[in-house]
């Protein structure tokens, strides 16, 4: 039985967006929390503030949830035929920091043909609007894409600090416990504030799930197959890690990223780290 009733399909068809959506146990998120931590204490250099990219790839725990029956059901009543599962993005707001993102459309600079796709955003802890949970424009993705400016800006975490004048005085707190996620359209204008809060807001997006048809526009895409089911050539299939950052899975999440900023960064002015 689908996981979303049609009435959540239809909201996400007409705001582009559905939240929440129950996927992991409150228990279970805050242990998945304490897993990264113990993992970003024990692996320094793999996991900081630079290096949020494709953490699945290293981290058995968060591959497990990027294939979590729930999420697949859900991605499958949105996507026509989902195969793979492009990238992550760990988007983490330490207590009382300034981070923010700014207001964009995911698939500006993604570099795919096409828009069958669905980004999955799950709170490993309280996301609220104090805590700077994210914010969606409501219909904002029946436009298509809109011109974007690059604003890079040192508290933005957004990779090119990408910004969309559009008007967000209705933008809607999408606020979550530790377990819900949001689904959200790749056309659709969202960001968030900074976290108010005294503790860790933490959301790992997988970004995106894209259908059978897609293909890429230009760039190299690394994608985790999600079902066993063949996945178009051409894309680069990548393995779920064997272990926790071991140096098989490294390589893998090395190639994947250097491939991502590739396609991320171009034609930018400025290169950031992540
Ligand atoms: O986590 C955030 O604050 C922003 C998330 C976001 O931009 C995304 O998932 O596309």
């Amino acid at each position: 039985m689908p996981v979303l009733t049609d009435y959540q399909v239809a909201h996400y068809r007409d705001h582009g967006w559905v939240a929440p959506v129950d996927v992991l146990t409150a228990d279970e998120a805050t242990a998945l929390h304490r897993a990264l931590v113990d993992a970003e204490h024990a692996f320094p250099d793999d996991l900081h503030a630079a290096s949020r990219n494709n953490t699945h790839l290293v981290l058995p725990f968060l591959a497990d949830l990027a294939l979590h029956q729930v999420i697949l059901d859900c991605v499958g009543s949105l996507v026509d035929d989902p195969r793979s599962l492009l990238n992550s993005v760990l988007f983490i707001k330490e207590p009382g920091s300034n981070a923010y993102v700014s207001w964009h459309q995911d698939s500006t600079y993604m570099g795919l043909d096409s828009s069958d796709m669905v980004t999955a955003w799950v709170a490993l802890t309280p996301s609220t609007s104090a805590s700077g949970c994210v914010a969606m424009v409501s219909g904002s993705h029946r436009d298509g894409i809109r011109p974007h400016v690059d604003m890079y800006g040192t508290e933005n975490i957004l990779t090119r600090g990408q910004h969309v004048d559009v008007d967000v005085t209705a933008a809607v707190d999408i606020e979550l416990q530790p377990g819900q996620m949001s689904l959200h359209h790749p056309h659709l204008v969202h960001g968030s504030r900074p976290n108010r809060t005294d503790r860790r807001r933490v959301g790992v997006a997988f970004q995106s799930y894209i259908g059978a048809a897609v293909r890429p526009g230009r760039g190299e895409h690394h994608v985790l197959p999600i079902d066993g089911r063949p996945v178009d050539p051409s894309f680069v299939t990548v393995p779920a890690p064997d272990g926790l950052c071991t140096p098989g899975g490294r390589a893998v999440r090395a190639a994947a990223n250097a491939a991502l900023s590739d396609v991320l960064y171009d034609g930018a002015d400025l290169r950031r780290d992540y």
